[in-house]
């Protein structure tokens, strides 16, 4: 795993270059439409398959699910491991111009998230854990995460048009109700990232796909960070419900995202 976490991040980096290069000269980009707000272009397609060309050639025994190539079943590779990548996450910020996207690249291996890296070549932000030995920001140690209440910092909040509006609108009032503020980036990686370095002190989102999610609880998690049971059922396939902050918010977060989750 020391081999795989090393590689990760070196790989983290060169998929960065390269959407970088392509976020310059997004103007030239083939823009396909997935659903309602939901976009990929020859960006997103070929990081993926750069990424998964370099994990297969070092780990061929190891399984593969990315955002663009398919959420065909997830099966961990003869290894027992699985790579879960999203190329580009905040695609719809990369094509609008706007530098709010990363690249997020996971390993889970026997229901474990073993590695999770975070990087945002826009910032030159690379955020990396490894199970139980805890999590760095450009090398420098995170945590503790100290906020205590919700109304102590900003709360990031996602969402996307695979679930109805009232399952964030809800939410949203009861957080500001609670004296808290939101913040919506558009690349949910990229805030649970922040949450792990205690800029946000919390983040939901009512379904998010396991690509968007798994590194970014890693981080979060090797930061003393609480976080929802996402791997429950078949999240790998389907996707889950979100809910991660510091851990002295466990139990005001929770109230509120009772009967939500
Ligand atoms: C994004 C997620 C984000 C969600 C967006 C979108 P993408 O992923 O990271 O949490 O709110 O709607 O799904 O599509 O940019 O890779």
């Amino acid at each position: 795993m020391d081999a795989r976490f090393a590689f990760a991040q070196d790989l983290a980096r060169e998929a960065g270059t390269l959407a970088q290069r392509h976020f310059t000269h997004r103007e030239a980009l083939e823009v396909e439409s997935k659903g309602l707000q939901d976009w990929v272009s020859a960006a997103d397609r070929e990081v993926e398959a750069m990424i998964r060309t370099r994990i297969a050639a070092a780990f061929p025994r190891d399984g593969f699910l990315g955002e663009e190539s398919g959420a065909a079943a997830a099966a961990e590779g003869e290894a027992g491991a699985v790579w879960v990548v999203d190329p580009i996450d905040g695609t719809a910020c990369f094509l609008a111009g706007i530098p709010a996207w990363c690249v997020s690249i996971a390993l889970v291996s026997r229901g474990e998230i073993e590695l999770g890296v975070v990087y945002d070549p826009n910032a030159e932000e690379i955020f990396a854990a490894r199970r139980e030995q805890g999590a760095r920001l450009n090398g420098v140690p995170l945590g503790p995460l100290t906020a205590r209440r919700l109304a102590d910092g900003l709360f990031g909040l996602g969402h996307s048009t695979r679930v109805p509006a009232e399952a964030v609108v809800g939410f949203l009032a009861d957080l500001l109700r609670a004296g808290g503020m939101f913040v919506r980036n558009g690349s949910g990686a990229l805030m649970l990232a922040y949450v792990a370095a205690g800029r946000l002190v919390g983040y939901f989102e009512p379904h998010m796909n396991a690509w968007d999610t798994l590194a970014g609880f890693a981080l979060i998690r090797e930061a003393g960070g609480w976080t929802n049971d996402y791997l429950s059922g078949d999240a790998l396939e389907s996707g889950n419900p979100v809910a991660a902050c510091a851990p002295a918010l466990a139990e005001e977060l929770g109230a509120l995202l009772k009967g939500r989750i």
